[in-house]
């Protein structure tokens, strides 16, 4: 078999036929022997979960849920930088494919026992200060967003062209029932609100737009950046301080960014915005046990990272060491990333985006709770540095 190389960008119907026989069924072995390739290279978890018992069970079900179990296990199979490799492709998935899902998801957010996913959105306004931790923290960029997936709709890896522009479409009709003002901003060529090329660049410079999708094996070969750009969009308030995306990994993804001091404001705003879709009838896709569906299993449970923007040149070696600085901030359950996502860099003054890890088994109040807590650590550790 054809061994794809980490750089390749290959599209879900072609990564498909690699592991199909020539009459269009699954062909488990072809997996099991990509699976025992990848192993020694990086193990993801849907490698490690794909067990001989997995696959015994895997080979008596129907036709159709081979093929779609298939689609869900593409993006580890297709990338060999892969860390947990598999999508979720409807929301009933976790009920058809608990089997093999459910250990995945456990594994990734290290769950033990009895677990169910509770939510509280009680966070205070005035007692997450930033500036009382450093003087200098007075306006720093804090950014706080939810993934979410919509009941009834086909999850973006297995959306058609068709299904993405109703998508889009529905979405359109719910922003008008908003009670904050915005705009909507459509990437859909030839759409009655599509965005100027001019309007996306800056967009993406405010850190507002996602990326292009097409650019990310994960999201191509899985299916989720299929018909790029269609149906794909941003709803902005006139203020520009809640933003919600249309297509990316999920459905939507509701953002709320501000500057300021006072991480209890950022999630106000984010949390009067999905209650505010939630009123204009948007039934989002939850599961008894994991919270919110989200398209990715590390998202699953609250869907939430809150984050912020801010330097830390001692512990970064002034950007030359970021490898230290995520360490650091790991070992206080923090993940610290480049200045644009997962995989950029920081710049020389050490300016991190920083989160915490957790999003399953805590609620959004405690989300935030640990982001304080552990930004107030790791600014100890940048004054010792
Ligand atoms: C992987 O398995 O490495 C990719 N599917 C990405 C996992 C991290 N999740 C994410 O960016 N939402």
């Amino acid at each position: 078999m054809q061994q794809l190389k980490s750089g390749t960008i290959i599209y879900k119907d072609e990564a498909r036929k690699l592991f199909l026989t020539d009459d269009g069924n699954v062909d488990w072995d072809k997996v099991s022997e990509r699976n025992e390739y990848l192993r020694p290279i990086k193990e993801s978890l849907s490698n490690k979960h794909f067990t001989s018992e997995i696959k015994s069970w895997a080979i008596f079900l129907s036709p159709e849920l081979q093929l779609r179990l298939l689609d869900m296990m593409l993006g580890g199979l297709c990338n060999e930088d892969s860390n947990v490799g598999v999508y979720i492709a409807n929301t009933e998935d976790l009920e058809i494919f608990g089997q093999y899902l459910e250990p995945i998801i456990r594994d990734y957010h290290k769950i033990e026992g009895d677990v169910r996913q509770e939510h509280d959105w009680s966070i205070p306004v005035g007692e997450y200060l930033l500036n009382e931790i450093d003087s200098s923290l007075s306006d720093v960029s804090m950014r706080a967003r939810v993934a979410r997936n919509v009941a009834g709709w086909n999850m973006p890896s297995s959306m058609s062209l068709d299904e993405r522009l109703r998508f889009e479409g529905a979405m359109i009709k719910v922003f008008d029932a908003l009670p904050f003002d915005g705009t909507y901003f459509s990437m859909t060529p030839g759409h009655d609100n599509e965005m100027s090329s001019a309007e996306m660049d800056q967009m993406r410079a405010d850190h507002f737009l996602f990326n292009d999708m097409t650019t990310d094996n994960h999201l191509t070969c899985s299916g989720i950046a299929s018909d790029w750009p269609h149906g794909r969009g941003i709803w902005l308030s006139d203020d520009k301080t809640k933003m919600i995306w249309i297509g990316e990994e999920d459905h939507v993804r509701i953002i709320s960014i501000m500057h300021g001091n006072d991480l209890g404001v950022v999630d106000k705003s984010l949390s009067d915005l999905l209650g505010s879709m939630e009123e204009a009838g948007v039934d989002f896709a939850t599961h008894p046990t994991y919270g919110t569906i989200t398209t990715c299993p590390t998202n699953m449970g609250t869907g939430k990272r809150q984050s912020v923007l801010i330097g830390f040149p001692n512990l970064s070696e002034e950007g030359t060491n970021e490898n230290r600085l995520k360490e650091t901030a790991k070992d206080l359950h923090l993940q610290a990333r480049g200045l644009a996502g997962e995989h950029s860099k920081m710049d020389e003054n050490g300016t991190s985006d920083v989160s915490p890890m957790a999003r399953f088994g805590v609620t959004e109040a405690q989300v935030t709770k640990i982001l304080f807590d552990g930004l107030e650590k790791l600014s100890e550790l940048e004054q010792a540095a």
